[in-house]
């Protein structure tokens, strides 16, 4: 309602009258910027994309709570808003694996940290998860527009790989490892772990290609076998800017279990900083490519994505 009487003030000096029912057309500065009201939600209200990476919690029906009746795209991001609403975590698998949510609002770049993003990461827990940011440029409603990085602690580091794909391979019997090759030209696999999770594939079932690449920024895994016989195995946390990372910067358990998160990092694709006043979309991304003996694939969890300034209201 203040937005709208701003708009007719504005408009005041062009036009005679503005009721209600007018027709408005104006592109002013902001773009497409929809201000949060007292009414706006601080958390997701939608979620746009679910693609995971295959991995473990993949199509699991029991500890990763797919019905396992995902036929489509539309089922996915049908399944992965029920679990947020529950509170539960959406795996992203391994690398590259994304979920796209969008808010009720347009989410302003405000001094320090603007973003909370819930995961399950704990000390010897960390599964880094790149955040990346878009404006709704052509005010649509849809994240088809440019995405933007946030840079973390390991940006612009040699080990870091922006634009590194991934194409995972559609097993072709049940109960198989899960086959990849990645842009540098090397190859592995996604171990099927039969003591834990026995659904019959971790490949994404609505994903009907027999194989698909996921493209984005890799970091160099840091995870390592602490007991030197395959029964402990650690994942060491990243210095900052990641979900799902232990981070003694800018994780918290205030509120639940978060990493906070500043706009004020986005970059383009080439990695120079950019500056955004507000976001509209936000997408978290997998962002290692590695794997810890028993324990499975490395893949971002994700449990809820929220505007940090209205979460403190
Ligand atoms: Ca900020
Ligand atoms: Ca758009
Ligand atoms: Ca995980
Ligand atoms: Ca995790």
């Amino acid at each position: 309602m203040r937005f709208f009487r701003f708009l007719c003030m504005l408009l005041i000096v062009i036009t005679s009258s503005c009721n209600k029912d007018d027709v408005i057309t104006i592109t002013f500065d902001k773009g497409f910027y929809r201000p949060a009201t007292e009414q706006s939600s601080a958390a997701w209200n939608k979620v746009f994309e679910y693609t995971p990476a295959p991995g473990q919690f993949i199509g699991d029906t029991k500890t990763g709570g797919f019905s396992g009746e995902e036929q489509s795209a539309a089922d996915a991001a049908a399944y992965a808003e029920r679990r947020l609403s529950e509170g539960k975590f959406v795996s992203l698998g391994g690398f590259g694996g994304y979920i796209i949510v969008g808010f009720d609002h347009s989410i302003d770049n405000s001094v320090g940290y603007d973003l909370a993003i819930g995961g399950n990461a704990f000390d010897g827990s960390s599964e880094p998860g790149v955040v990346w940011v878009m404006q709704d440029e052509n005010g649509d409603g849809e994240p088809n527009d440019r995405w933007y990085e946030l840079r973390g602690s390991e940006s612009g580091s040699a080990t870091t790989l922006q634009n590194y794909s991934v194409t995972y391979y559609r097993p072709t019997q049940p109960q198989q490892a899960i086959k990849w090759r990645d842009s540098e030209g090397a190859e592995g696999e996604i171990d099927y772990l039969s003591s834990y999770h026995t659904q019959d594939s971790y490949y994404p079932q609505w994903i009907t290609a027999d194989s698909y690449t996921l493209s984005g920024t890799r970091l160099e895994a840091r995870n390592y076998d602490k007991s030197g016989n395959g029964t402990m195995w650690i994942q060491p946390a990243y210095d900052w800017g990641y979900a799902d990372n232990f981070s003694s910067a800018d994780h918290t358990s205030d509120g639940g279990n978060m990493n906070l998160i500043d706009i004020a990092n986005a970059i383009t694709s080439t990695g120079e900083e950019t500056e955004l006043e507000y976001i509209d979309f936000v997408k978290i991304q997998t962002a290692v490519n590695t794997k810890s003996g028993w324990l499975g694939e490395n893949s971002t969890e994700v449990t809820g994505i929220y505007d940090y300034r209205l979460m403190r209201r």
